[in-house]
């Protein structure tokens, strides 16, 4: 007699979430009496260094989201108008649909031209398979490309200005520091597998600060709160600067072996004393004085900027301006110091033809996805939007124009999805996507240094496809010959390591795959810019200096409120907002966070709602009042679905499109708004 098939068993994958941690999971997979396999249990795999045994709050329920009873498994046709609010959808065959876009597709191509087709993606997953090479086909027919700029572009031009390519201190070494500052990001919730390493720092006798202008679970976690006024960190970081230089805490031989324009930033550094600091930033002299005697004071000292301070009109600058604080004192010397926004750069793969980058024309259009409201607008003339790997109904600025835009008779709406969202819910066609767990793909990640490879563990359920199929299905409807729009995950991974760089030596696509996750070969301590910077002087580039500008959307009578809408430590944007329990978790409805001294000034009290009105829209939340929030400054956690809200609105009915100073990124902090008393959520 043979012994039953083993019921359960467990896979190691890494994570393809859009979060620094890129965590190694252990999932078990069991087989039902319906003899199908599924995943029932996630956690973190003991036995990696980073992930050190936990998944975060979100993604142990992944189980839940990948076998949820909404997800999309069949393509589906949409029946009624865009316009009606409860959408209607049949099921069709695979060959029905994808006949019926390539047609469409190719009638545009041929008659209004590539500029009238946009594709509108971003990172739902991080694999380069089915995140980035997915792009081949769009570069092969020619269509706009979409900057991708909805997260980090003005953090990376920043970080380019200054350093080149964006190096960090290596996670694992944070323990050497001495003082670990968090500024503009809210780790616990968003780089949640950081704090391990810092509480370690901790114990060795670290210090750490938190530079947030409300307080959430990092302020609670931290020594210490600095509770800045929003959008004014190159303030603080120029006065930090002010008394490094005055007193005389500054690593001279570093400055002058590894930096270049230090004369212009100390002029600029003169005018802001603690006092100047002060009264812009909102902290008191003391709190300045501080915070500049610890960073001067303290080798090493690690800084983790996220990118939340980047999402204001001049929010490159501002993180600029603080980055380059530890080329004053030498950080970048020190094991554990420095400064870290993303560790992606040191992966060194061979990215050239990665979503057929060789194909990009020098003339072709771009558009900037921040601006998808107006590229939907009827004058803008687009024909054919294909939406994978985002839910721009509910992240996208200026949401409610962007779902007025997809309602649109005359715009063809494919969305290729997990979920059912509110994206979904808007297309002409729904075609059922594969998780992570379902399809195979290559991962890096901009917290930490392992490169990651997932085989597929899990048959697709129902006629669920990876992303690059469906496009190669469409490419060869449409004729397409480019001999990478049709490449195997194995294809790409060969290219990808087909690299000299050190930093991937010994690295083979069998090894990679054998053993699943593999850290890069970097040196025995990595100090990357100990000597300089990878910019084209081979310098740190301290100029031009940078220059603390006030927001030109200043508070007024009429929106006396500077609205923040960081996220939400149980959603991951807004995956996750389908989960009833993490929902409840969360609070139930989404909150709008006031002063109290806000509250009295508004007529709101804790419990009531609240119109919350800004030049471009306005959304319905519940008021919570709590000294957590800085009085003019109110906080929407969270992107939920707007069908969880009261209203059925995304907060992103509230945001601009408006752009950042440096990269064209997103200003999602930046929107000033006023508060209405309103009797009810709807
Ligand atoms: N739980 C959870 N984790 C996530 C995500 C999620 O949605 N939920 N999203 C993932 C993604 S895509 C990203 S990009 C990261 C984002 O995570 P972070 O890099 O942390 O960036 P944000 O969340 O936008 O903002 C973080 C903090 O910046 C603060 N902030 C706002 N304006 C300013 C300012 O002017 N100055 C300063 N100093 N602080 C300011 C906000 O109050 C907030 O607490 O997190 C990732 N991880
Ligand atoms: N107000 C406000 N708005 C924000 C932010 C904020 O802080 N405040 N944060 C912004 C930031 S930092 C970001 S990064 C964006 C993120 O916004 P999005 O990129 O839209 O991220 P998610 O909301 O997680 O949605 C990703 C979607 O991709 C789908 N997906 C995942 N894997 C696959 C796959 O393999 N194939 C297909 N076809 N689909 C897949 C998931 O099911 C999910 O619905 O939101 C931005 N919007
Ligand atoms: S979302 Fe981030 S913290 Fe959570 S399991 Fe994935 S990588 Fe880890
Ligand atoms: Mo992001």
């Amino acid at each position: 007699m043979t012994a039953p098939a083993p019921v359960t068993r467990d896979v190691l994958l890494t994570c393809p979430l859009d979060c620094p941690d890129a965590c190694r999971l252990r999932i078990t997979l069991s087989r039902g009496e319906d003899g199908v396999e599924r995943a029932v249990r996630l956690t973190g795999d003991a036995n990696h260094p980073y992930t050190k045994g936990f998944a975060c709050a979100k993604t142990v329920h992944y189980p839940a989201r990948q076998n949820h009873p909404d997800r999309p498994l069949y393509p589906l046709r949409r029946v009624n108008p865009k316009t009606d609010p409860e959408p209607r959808f049949e099921r069709v065959t695979w060959d029905e649909a994808l006949d019926d876009i390539a047609a469409r597709l190719r009638t545009l191509l041929d008659t209004r031209g590539p500029s009238t087709i946009l594709r509108y993606n971003y990172a739902g997953t991080m694999g380069l398979m089915e995140g980035s090479h997915v792009h081949a086909l769009w570069r092969a027919l020619g269509i706009p490309e979409l900057d991708e700029t909805i997260c980090a572009t003005a953090g990376t031009a920043a970080w380019a200005m200054g350093y080149g390519a964006r190096y960090g201190v290596d996670p694992l070494d944070v323990p050497h520091a001495r003082l670990v500052i968090l500024w503009g990001i809210n780790s616990l919730s968003t780089n949640s597998h950081l704090t391990p390493q810092i509480t370690a720092a901790r114990k060795n006798g670290a210090r750490v600060i938190h530079i947030d202008p409300y307080r959430n679970r990092t302020s609670q976690y931290a020594d210490t709160h600095l509770k800045l006024k929003p959008g004014t960190d190159a303030a603080l970081a120029l006065g930090v600067m002010h008394e490094l230089f005055a007193h005389g805490w500054t690593d001279e031989a570093y400055l002058a072996e590894a930096t270049r324009g230090v004369e212009e930033l100390r002029e600029v550094a003169r005018e802001w004393p603690p006092e100047r600091t002060a009264e812009v930033t909102g902290l008191t002299v003391e709190e300045v004085r501080d915070l500049a005697r610890a960073i001067g004071t303290t080798r090493p000292t690690y800084i983790r900027v996220g990118y939340g301070m980047t999402r204001h009109e001049n929010g490159g600058t501002n993180l600029r301006a603080v980055t380059l604080i530890p080329a004053l004192t030498g950080d970048w010397r020190h094991r554990g110091g420095g400064v870290v926004l993303s560790t992606s750069g040191a992966f060194h793969l061979n990215r050239s033809r990665l979503g057929a980058a060789h194909l990009i024309r020098p003339d072709v259009p771009h558009v900037n996805m921040n601006e998808l409201a107006n590229a939907l607008a009827p004058e803008a003339g687009l024909g054919a939007l294909v939406v994978y790997n985002t839910n721009p109904a509910v992240v996208a600025p200026d949401s409610a124009r962007v779902r007025a835009g997809m309602m649109r008779d005359d715009l063809l709406v494919v969305v290729l999805e997990q979920a059912m969202t509110e994206t979904a819910r808007l297309a002409d066609y729904v075609l059922p996507a594969t998780t992570f767990m379902e399809h195979p793909d290559v991962y890096t990640s901009y917290g930490h240094h392992w490169l990651g490879y997932n085989p597929a563990v899990l048959d697709a359920p129902g006629e669920a496809r990876p992303n690059t199929w469906v496009f190669g299905q469409l490419a060869r409807r449409l004729g397409v010959t480019e001999p990478s729009v049709y490449w195997t995950v194995d294809d790409l991974l060969a290219e990808l390591l087909d690299t000299g760089h050190p930093h991937l030596a010994g690295i083979t696509p069998e090894r990679l795959k054998a053993e699943g996750t593999v850290r890069l070969n970097l040196p025995a301590t990595f100090l990357p810019y100990a000597h300089g910077a990878a910019t084209p002087s081979g310098k740190v580039e301290l100029s031009p200096a940078p220059q603390y500008r006030p927001v030109r959307a200043v508070l007024n009578a009429e929106y006396p409120l500077r609205l923040l809408t960081p996220p939400a430590h149980h959603f991951l944007n807004s995956t996750y907002g389908n989960l009833p329990n993490l929902n409840r978790a969360e609070g139930g409805e989404p909150h709008v966070l006031i002063h109290p001294g806000d509250a009295e000034a508004y007529g709101l009290a804790d419990g009531d709602y609240a119109r919350i009105v800004s030049e471009v829209g306005q959304a319905r939340r519940r008021v919570k009042v709590t000294g957590a929030a800085q009085p003019r400054v109110a906080v929407v956690e969270g992107t939920w679905w707007g069908l969880s809200a009261p209203d059925g609105t995304s907060i992103n009915a509230v945001t601009a499109q408006t752009l950042t100073d440096l990269g064209g990124g997103s200003t999602f902090h930046n929107t000033r708004v006023r508060l209405e008393r309103v009797t009810s959520g709807a």
